[in-house]
């Protein structure tokens, strides 16, 4: 075994080669691999006894894609472009044999080899798409010589993983083999094909078809579905120039990939997926989990049974109770149509149907709950309702159980005081559709236990949440910095917009839905309880607008009722027509002087609002880092991710921007724009949010 470098080993076997890849945790393709597969190559050039040569990795998986932590930061050669034709131009045939997932860059090193085997479970993939990027290791030229123009582009432009055995269908692959050592399978391969019995191919030998109707259906279907991202276009235009001979194509290629590498699109992209994992980070991940096998829901609401079909996807045991035989009948059959629709779409197979709903039961009484792991409390959001069951939840749950609640913006410290257990007591804020949205919100108490907040990380990653940390306050992270630019939206239409303007201009900057539209949407009467429940404490000098509440009062509560700010009576939405009146009333008790809005300032007031909550949120400790933020909103609130979170879009705008922003809003509105102490300190210290989360 001979050092490559400090990632890569040769080994000669006889007549053959075996090149070893090793760079925990996922073998992604750093310098030391570039370096050392370029060496290998050289190596087995040089050595006229080697006849064939396999490549693989140690650990888990084949090569995971370039190393996205080098992006932005100097280039330190060889290219991975440069490894993939050495490896293509390579005298000795190398057969690549691929455990785990072979990911874009990973994928790009198996299409240069001259041959690849695929172990079980073997996934291949291009998710540059996903990082604002493309193939850049020559990938949208050699998927297209390897499994035609169409194929590659439906990989590429997906940027979703296939398994072997469609690889193999496709051309990716050239074998799929049962034994699971990837260094014997690799042995074994070189000395196939030493023997003549493996037969190889030089990809770059390959030509490909035009395909110019499937060109142009590509572009027609990335403008409708993605019209904001840059990436799915420039991967078109690699793959057509895959055509041409392969240096001309890869020119083109390297062209397109320089130009996404420094699109501002990438920067967040990439900023999203690290925030994914970021957030898997926190104070109490040393401690270890308690056991979570059965699980109580307390509540077959929607977010009840919601929680309760989550669990139940992931494989755990079920007790739903609520408090009468009516009601639990009723939740029972909600989580019945939610496993159905897991099952249409895909995410529960049909063999796994029956096993699923045998680990469901139902109980009127919660003593039933008494041999639960943890107990998630999804009842009426009334401190009195939620105080009165933990306290009975005190006598009835086992020691050691954890008791969760799901509310959306209670004082947790309150609801753990009704115990005699607060160390026990942790909030797991869930998101509606509780089985479906990929955020939790982990809020963590005065008193909860270490072991208890990483019980409630070990929980999210059993459902396949995102669980970000959040500490205690109205609304935690989301909901509180929500509220803020609800507020601000409804002080734009006292300022002269109108709700559809500032929908129309939110959508417009990549938000899946404006405010107004979301507010008809989960219902005008959620918001009109979070008013009230501030009208003891809103300060005489705030200023108020009473549009939404003239809504309520009319019973206009959105979509459930067919009228909000919308009438949805018909196909599509259309602004409800005795708004105007309502919000010129609202204006006049405001003193408002209204005027024309441009959308732009309708965008910078609203982010503005967002990014200044954001701010205290941070500031109070309620959130540790921007990067939880951001994972909030990207995972949470439709936030879109190739602008990377409100935080991270906040360091393009500049805390000095932003100050001049607040200051000049403060004018009109001097108790709801102040600038945060945090924001002040940045714009005086030309610090960014990205140095936060670099502090951590
Ligand atoms: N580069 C650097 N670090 C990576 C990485 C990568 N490509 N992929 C994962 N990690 C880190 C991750 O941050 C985490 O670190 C640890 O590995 C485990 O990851 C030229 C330009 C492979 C399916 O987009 O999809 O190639 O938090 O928790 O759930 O064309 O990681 O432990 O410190 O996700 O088992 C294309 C991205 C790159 C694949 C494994 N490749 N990775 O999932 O583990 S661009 C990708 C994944 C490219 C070329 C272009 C997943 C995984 P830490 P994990 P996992």
């Amino acid at each position: 075994m001979e050092a490559m470098s400090a990632a890569v080993t040769l080994e000669r076997e006889g007549e053959v080669a075996l090149i070893r890849i090793d760079n925990p945790p996922v073998n992604a393709a750093g310098q030391p691999v570039r370096e050392g597969l370029v060496k290998a190559v050289a190596a087995l050039d040089a050595d006229p006894g080697i006849r064939a040569a396999a490549l693989y990795c140690a650990g888990r998986t084949f090569v995971a894609g370039a190393d996205i932590r080098e992006f932005g930061k100097p280039f330190v050669p060889p290219s991975l472009p440069e490894t993939c034709d050495a490896l293509a131009e390579s005298r000795v045939p190398i057969v690549a044999v691929i455990q785990g997932t072979a990911l874009g860059g990973g994928c790009e090193i198996a299409m240069a080899c001259q041959a690849r085997i695929g172990l079980p479970g073997a996934k291949l993939g291009l998710p540059e798409v996903n990082l604002g990027l493309l193939p850049g290791a020559g990938g949208t030229q050699r998927a297209p010589r390897l499994m035609g123009m169409a194929a590659a582009l439906h990989l590429a432009l997906s940027g979703k993983p296939i398994p072997a055995e469609k690889a193999l269908s496709l051309g990716l692959l050239d074998e799929i083999t049962d034994q699971t050592d990837p260094r014997m399978v690799a042995l074994h391969a070189a000395r196939r094909i030493a023997s003549g019995k493996l037969a190889t191919r030089r990809t770059d030998a390959l030509t490909v078809t035009p395909l110019p109707a499937v060109l142009q259906a590509a572009r027609e279907t990335v403008a409708k579905s993605s019209p904001q991202l840059h990436a799915p276009g420039r991967i078109i235009e690699a793959i057509a120039a895959s055509t041409r001979p392969i240096a001309e194509g890869q020119k083109e290629e390297r062209r397109l990939f320089l130009e996404s590498l420094e699109d501002p699109q990438r920067a967040a992209l990439v900023h999203a997926f690290f925030a994914e994992r970021a957030v898997a980070k926190f104070p109490e991940q040393d401690a270890k989990p308690r056991p979570i096998e059965r699980i109580g829901v307390i509540g077959g609401g929607t977010m009840g049974s919601g929680i309760a079909t989550a669990c139940l996807l992931a494989g755990l045991q079920v007790v739903l109770s609520e408090q009468t035989e009516d009601a639990l009948e009723r939740g029972l059959a909600t989580i019945g149509r939610n496993l159905d629709g897991a099952v249409k779409r895909g995410k529960l197979t049909a063999d796994r149907v029956r096993a699923t709903r045998a680990a469901l039961t139902g109980a009127s009484d919660l003593n039933a709950l008494a041999g639960a792991d943890l107990i998630i409390e999804a009842v009426f959001e009334k401190m009195e309702v939620k105080t009165a069951i933990f306290a009975r939840l005190d006598g009835i749950a086992k020691p050691g159980a954890v008791l969760a609640t799901n509310t959306s913006y209670l004082d947790l410290n309150q609801i753990a005081a009704a115990t005699s257990r607060p160390q026990d007591v942790i909030g797991l804020h869930f998101f509606s559709p509780a089985h479906v949205m990929r955020l939790l919100e982990i809020v963590v108490a005065d008193k909860t236990a270490p072991d208890v907040v990483a019980t409630g990380f070990a929980l999210a990653k059993r459902l396949g949440k995102i669980g970000v940390r959040a500490g205690v306050c109205d609304g935690f992270i989301g909901n509180r910095i929500l509220s803020a630019y609800r507020r601000a939206a409804e002080n734009l239409v006292l300022d002269g917009a109108t709700p559809e303007q500032v929908d129309r201009a939110i959508r417009a900057f990549g938000m899946a839905m404006g405010p107004f539209e979301m507010g008809d949407l989960a219902g005008l009467d959620i918001a009109w309880a979070s008013r009230r429940r501030h009208d003891a404490t809103r300060p005489a000098d705030e200023r108020y607008s009473t549009l939404a509440d003239k809504l309520y009062d009319k019973g206009w509560l959105g979509r459930k009722t067919g009228r909000g700010y919308y009438d949805h009576a018909g196909e599509t939405p259309v602004p409800n027509p005795e708004l105007p009146a309502l919000i010129d009333a609202a204006r006049a008790e405001a003193k408002a002087t209204p005027r024309a809005l441009t959308d732009q300032e309708v965008r910078d007031r609203y982010l503005t609002a967002m990014i200044a909550e954001g701010a205290r949120v941070l500031e109070e400790g309620i959130a540790r880092r921007p990067v939880d933020i951001d994972a909030v909103f990207l995972f949470g609130y439709g936030f879109p991710r190739h602008l990377g979170g409100p935080m991270f879009h906040a360091d393009t705008i500049g805390a000095a921007e932003l100050v001049r922003r607040i200051e000049e809003y403060a004018k009109v509105d001097p108790q709801f724009w102040t600038v945060p102490p945090l924001l002040a300190r940045m714009a005086k210290d030309g610090t960014s949010f990205a140095a936060l989360n670099e502090a951590g």
